[in-house]
């Protein structure tokens, strides 16, 4: 209520009478502010009663007051009260009139005054809610903008390792509430910011994490929720009686758990397929010259790794068959003698030949025996292999083998390696379970195959694992030069690893430059777990 306005000197001279044939005159002059009624009296309105406007005392900013038509309705009601009293007898004065109004008006300004007091508090509160708010929210963007949201990154260290919660410059799990907004919380509340911290203790996520980590430090959280505590192992502290084994293999290569252990590769395996590591050496070509090979069919069971045992079918008692090596423009006779074989079977090689010695068609029956004539072209290496349906069977069993059909002019000297890498389907259920180089699965990685610092190595890969579209020849510690095919002198690409179709070949030459032990294995984890996974001993 305005402090300015002046109190009219009388009440307008009216009675009951006047009222009743006279409008209540009253000034309009009540102008508004944007959001509150402001008093602007007029020197015909009454004042306020008092100097603070409504005696509350409370200083505001808001001014209520009763609006023009308000008050010509209070007067309105004082006149009416007046006929009221003269209708009884008592006629009142126009001093007594004017007190009656002054008193009613005081008590609704009073009235109107605590009101005012009470909204105004309740709007400085919801001002000072919103401009906090706004203060965090530009705190917030500034800090956003001057220090970009780290993204986690990928570093060398173990899972779950706890790191200490202040550590600059690393990703850090973000809590709930901030140890910067924390701290903000605290400068904008005073003593509530001590609450405030104590509430970033509880919703800091991290706190559990590290008490986790600090507990099973390394351990994968799959292994963890089996039992496991050490950051390596995940088997010997498995308490075996309340792991889920078929859950556990059911989450890992679709129920062939890779935990299974293989069996360890034979102590004694067949010399021949020993044998097969190192080629017979390479001939210098020679016009006209011949040469013959056979190749006997045998249908056995053999010994595969341990306690594993195998009915496969072969050529010349070993999976893979020997290594047929020739020179190229050399004549070549292989005889496939079948009369042991208790099924059809053939020789199919790839290379250059007339369709009549290709092997498709010309079938060897069991008991039969017949030669195949080509002249060995182009130089490279190349796999042969039995070619009678079904497929499955007769390649997948083992009747495969390597064949070197080498340059004119050899190629320089080295130590020469075959390798023919193949799998091994246990149960016939159209997919391997295990895998070799020649024939062994595991055996290399066992029995580490030696190797000299500065030596020339070459090795010729010839890819036959049936089922699996995929292998690999990948080599540790190094790289070689790779001749797809081998098909050419020189390499088209140095590399450590390729990937190789069923079928595939090729020869890899490398040389090893410091002493140490080396894998070549499979880059498919699967292969290289179960036998396809070797060791070069370099000295
Ligand atoms: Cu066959």
């Amino acid at each position: 209520m305005s402090a300015e306005g002046t109190r009219p000197s009388r009440f307008p001279a009216r009675n009951a009478r006047w009222a009743h044939n006279h409008r209540v005159s009253w000034p309009a002059d009540v102008a508004a502010s944007e959001d509150m009624v402001v008093s602007r009296q007029g020197p015909t309105v009454p004042p306020p009663p008092s100097a603070n406007g409504n005696g509350n005392g409370h200083p505001r900013k808001l001014n209520l007051t009763l609006s023009g038509e308000e008050r010509e309705h209070l007067k309105a009601e004082v006149v009416y009260w007046g006929l009221q009293q003269s209708q009884q007898g008592r006629v009142l004065s126009e001093e007594q009139l004017q007190a009656e109004y002054d008193r009613r008006l005081n008590g609704v300004e009073h009235m109107l005054g605590d009101l005012e007091s009470d909204v105004q508090q309740e709007y400085d509160r919801v001002r000072a809610a919103d401009q906090l708010l706004r203060d965090r929210e530009e705190r917030q963007q500034r800090a956003r903008v001057a220090q970009p949201e780290p993204r986690p990154t990928f570093e060398a260290r173990p899972l779950l390792q706890p790191e200490p919660p202040s550590e600059p410059g690393r990703w850090t799990p973000k809590p709930v509430v901030t140890r910067r907004n924390a701290l903000k919380l605290i400068g904008l509340f005073g003593l509530q910011g001590a609450a405030a911290v104590a509430a970033v203790k509880v919703t800091d996520q991290r706190t559990s994490d590290a008490v986790a980590a600090a507990t099973n430090a390394g351990v994968p959280p799959a292994a963890a929720a089996f039992g496991a505590s050490t950051p390596m192992d995940v088997t010997s502290d498995l308490d075996l009686t309340k792991t889920n084994q078929p859950f556990l293999a059911a989450n890992f290569n679709k129920g062939s758990s890779l935990f299974a252990t293989f069996p360890g590769s034979l102590t004694n395996p067949n010399p021949a397929n020993l044998a097969m590591l190192h080629p017979p050496p390479a001939l210098l070509a020679k016009p006209g010259r011949v040469r013959e090979f056979t190749l006997t069919v045998e249908e056995k069971v053999i010994d595969l790794a341990k306690g594993i045992k195998w009915a496969g079918w072969m050529y010349n008692g070993t999976i893979p068959g020997p290594v047929i090596r020739v020179t190229q423009g050399d004549t070549v006779h292989v005889t496939l003698d079948n009369s042991a074989g208790k099924h059809p079977h053939s020789v199919h090689f790839h290379s250059i030949h007339p369709g009549n010695q290709d092997g498709v068609f010309q079938i060897i029956q069991a008991g039969g025996k017949a030669t195949y004539t080509f002249t060995a072209k182009p130089f490279g290496v190349f796999p042969y292999h039995c070619h009678i349906a079904p497929f499955d069977q007769h390649v997948a069993r083992g009747l495969y083998g390597t064949l070197i059909i080498d340059p004119p002019t050899p190629r320089p000297p080295a130590n020469e390696m075959v390798m023919l890498i193949n799998g091994y389907d246990l149960t016939f259920a159209g997919n391997n379970d295990i895998y070799s180089v020649n024939g062994m699965p595991g055996y290399y990685q066992d029995h580490p195959i030696p190797l000299k610092i500065g030596q020339l190595n070459r090795v010729y890969v010839v890819n036959m694992t049936e089922h699996d579209e995929l292998n690999s020849f990948h080599l540790h510690g190094n790289m070689y030069n790779y001749i797809p095919m081998g098909t050419s002198l020189k390499p088209s690409i140095i590399t450590d690893t390729v990937h190789m179709g069923i079928a595939d070949r090729g020869i890899a030459e490398f040389v090893y430059e410091y002493p140490g032990q080396y894998l070549f294995h499979a880059h498919q984890t699967e292969l290289s777990m179960k036998g396809w996974s070797g060791i070069f001993n370099v000295t």
